[in-house]
């Protein structure tokens, strides 16, 4: 797996992720796929809205079917249809979110399953392994995210931790032609840890690095910040992929200041709660000024299922409970992230992404048409 760079304006980079699965044109958004399906869409739909590659996890995938299972269906890839790249998440992230139900050691981080609550371990080892089972394109170093606001000292041993862990997950990793493993950089917003944990992970060696321990309530401008020193610590000629990041004006700032790869729930989340991303910003199809709205929901829609719903017939779906309501507006709001996507880079190449920026924030803040 390797990353080329086709232009840079500002911060902001333009390139293509060569892969064992074909290639992808970055700066990407990277459609989230927890348990082997993006909620309620077939992966000809994913495919149809732009989306190059999609995000898998570990942690469930690992508790139904097992990764054991996934690999002898013949991997991620075949089990779900999708023969593009897959990245998959290491498990560090989604287990931190169990709450009292984990148990972390030096070792790894024992849990009880959100399903049935039998006990299990992960460690950089068996997440590693794990992934390799999934046949996953870009395997992630299995790390620790604190929450924030947290005191440096609780960062600063999280951060030694997740570097300890990275390179035992690179130990772990068994590399292919076409395959690659990203490590993490944690921290905080402590420039200091962000500097010694680049370090440590580029003295590693990875295919690419992602920016984590960010989007978890430290908001918009510390995390800009945060990406402001964070993203020049890291190699020029390999791809940054910030994680779990974020609205569509998020993505816009992060591309400004040299990240490359996103993943979301927001888009998909959104769109099976009544509400859909525009070049205007967010309408609630439920709201009753929508019953009558004969228009589509964004003008500027080029998806395939553009000019083909009215507003009045998503907004009939959602009262009525039908599924196809959250399963075309899940595929509207990923076309527009996608859309958004193709914009930011085309601007990027054409050298004028300020612009694009301004024109962009101005829409958004607009509202609907
Ligand atoms: N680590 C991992 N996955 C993640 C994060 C992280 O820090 C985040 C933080 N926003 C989202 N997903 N492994």
């Amino acid at each position: 797996m390797h990353w080329q760079k086709d232009a840079q304006c500002g911060q902001a980079r333009a390139g293509w992720l060569h892969t064992r699965h074909g290639s992808v044109p970055t700066p990407t958004f990277m459609p989230v796929g927890t348990v082997g399906t993006v909620k309620g869409i077939t992966m000809d739909n994913v495919r149809a809205t732009g989306a190059g590659i999609v995000l898998g996890n570990t942690y469930h995938l690992m508790l139904r079917p097992t990764a054991e299972r996934v690999q002898r269906l013949g991997g991620l890839h075949r089990m779900m249809d999708w023969p593009g790249p897959i990245l998959t998440d290491s498990g560090g992230f989604q287990v931190m979110s169990l709450g009292p139900l984990r148990k972390m050691d030096e070792d790894g981080v024992t849990f009880r399953s959100h399903i049935d609550g039998s006990s299990h371990r992960l460690t950089p080892e068996s997440s590693t392994d794990i992934q390799y089972r999934l046949d996953a394109t870009i395997t992630m170093a299995f790390d620790e995210c604190p929450a924030l606001p947290a005191t440096k000292d609780v960062l600063e041993a999280s951060m030694e931790r997740s570097m300890r862990w990275a390179a035992r997950s690179r130990e772990a990793f068994i590399a292919r032609p076409g395959y690659g493993q990203f490590g993490i950089v944690q921290g905080g917003t402590e420039q200091d840890l962000r500097e010694r944990s680049a370090l440590a992970l580029r003295k590693i060696g990875f295919e690419g690095y992602a920016i984590g321990g960010l989007a978890v309530g430290e908001g918009q401008e510390l995390m800009f910040s945060t990406l402001d020193y964070t993203t020049p610590m890291l190699p020029e000629d390999q791809p940054r992929y910030l994680m779990g990041v974020g609205t569509p004006d998020d993505l816009l700032g992060a591309v400004m200041r040299g990240c490359d790869m996103f993943d979301c729930v927001m888009p998909s989340r959104a769109g099976r709660t009544a509400r859909a991303y525009t070049e205007r910003g967010t309408l609630n199809l439920r709201n009753a000024r929508f019953a009558e709205d004969t228009r589509p929901i964004s003008p500027e829609d080029d998806s395939p299922m553009a000019g083909r719903y009215s507003r009045a017939y998503l907004h009939h779906l959602f009262r009525a409970n039908e599924m196809l309501g959250p399963m075309l507006l899940t595929l509207h709001n990923l076309a527009y992230y996608q859309r958004l996507m193709r914009q930011i880079r085309a601007a990027i190449v054409a050298g004028t992404l300020e612009q694009t920026a301004a024109q962009l924030r101005q829409n958004w803040a607009k509202g609907d048409w």
